[in-house]
Formats: C-alpha cells, structure tokens, sequence
C-alpha cells in the first residue's frame, strides 16, 4: 500500500543498473538454499551455486532487525558457496536477505541478493491458539522479553537494512545529478 514511492525509486535505480549489467558470459547464481522468497523452518547454513566455480566469495546474512547473522567465514567446494548462520538461538524470525559477492572465473565480480523468510517452528508454540488470550499472553510473554508481542509484527514490519537505502537513494541522487548536468548542456 506505502509502496509506491519505493517502487518509483526502484525503477529509477533500474533503469540506471541495467545498460551496465553483466554480460552472458559470467557466471550466475544458479540455485540457493534458502531460495529466493521462500519461507524456511531451519537454518543451518546458506548454500549458493553458480554456473561455473568462484573464487573470494563474500556472504552476508541480514536479518529482520537490521542485524548481520552470518557466522565464520565461507567455504568455496567449486562451484558452491557454503557460508555458516550465527547460532540458532540467536536467530530472530521475519525477513532476511542474503547477499552475496563472488569472483568469476574470468575474473569479473557477481553480485546479488536473496530474500527470504525465516520461521522456526517452536516447541512451546507449534500450536497458535484460535482464539486471542491477552490474560495469559501477558503471563507468558513477561519472562521471554525477547519475544515479539504480536507473532504478526514480523511479518508487517519488514525492516530493510540502512544500507540498501544508502545505495538506493545514492544511486537515485546520481542520477537527478545526471539529469541536471545533462539539461545544462546547450
Ligand atoms: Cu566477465
């Protein structure tokens, strides 16, 4: 619904990545596990493969609140790149976005992003009540802190990291500049 501004940016930011993108001939992501816009129970480790081996590989995992989540660094096994996740009792649930940066074999840097959605299925809370119980929600919530108040929250609040909004409205500043200098010319 509040999208649309972010969307327009989004366009411009396109519009201004896509005459440099990569040509065919560099290596790609093939396939992810997690993948892109999936939802995962489990998250032991982050696993990429590309069309061809990599080198200098770099993965960072954001998670929901703006924290990194990414733990030790990545192994390379040819044309796979398999990164470690901070332990699993630190992991929030909500949003997280992988990104990722490797060395092709013709030398050229690959990067990109994947977005998905982590939810750990809890013993304690497997089974969501039907109905709401604030009494009780109130007596259990006071010894977990941690845990969000409304199992919804997450879900609303996707929080995208400061830095994808540096980039962004860097790049989107690039390119008023752009225009302006170019209108200037005679
Ligand atoms: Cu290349």
């Amino acid at each position: 619904m509040k999208s649309s501004p972010i969307v327009a940016v989004l366009a411009v930011v396109a519009a201004l990545l896509l005459p440099s993108a990569p040509a065919a001939a560099h290596t790609s992501l093939r396939s992810s596990d997690p993948a892109e816009n999936t939802r995962v129970t489990a998250l032991p480790r982050m696993t990429l493969e590309f069309s061809e081996s990599v080198r200098f590989p770099a993965v960072v995992l954001t998670g929901p609140d703006g924290q990194r989540y990414e733990n030790g660094k990545p192994r390379v096994d040819g044309r796979k790149v398999v990164q470690d996740v901070g332990p699993a009792s630190a992991l929030p649930s909500g949003a997280y976005t992988i990104a990722y940066r490797v060395v092709s074999r013709d030398g050229h840097p690959v990067e990109g992003e994947i977005p998905f959605t982590y939810a750990p299925v809890s013993a304690g809370r497997g089974a969501a009540p039907a109905t709401p119980q604030p009494v009780q929600a109130a007596a259990v919530a006071a010894p977990t802190p941690s845990a969000p108040a409304n199992p919804a929250a997450p879900e609303e609040n996707r929080q995208i990291p400061a830095w994808v909004w540096i980039v962004v409205f860097g790049i989107a500043g690039i390119g008023i500049g752009m225009a302006f200098s170019m209108r200037k010319k005679p």
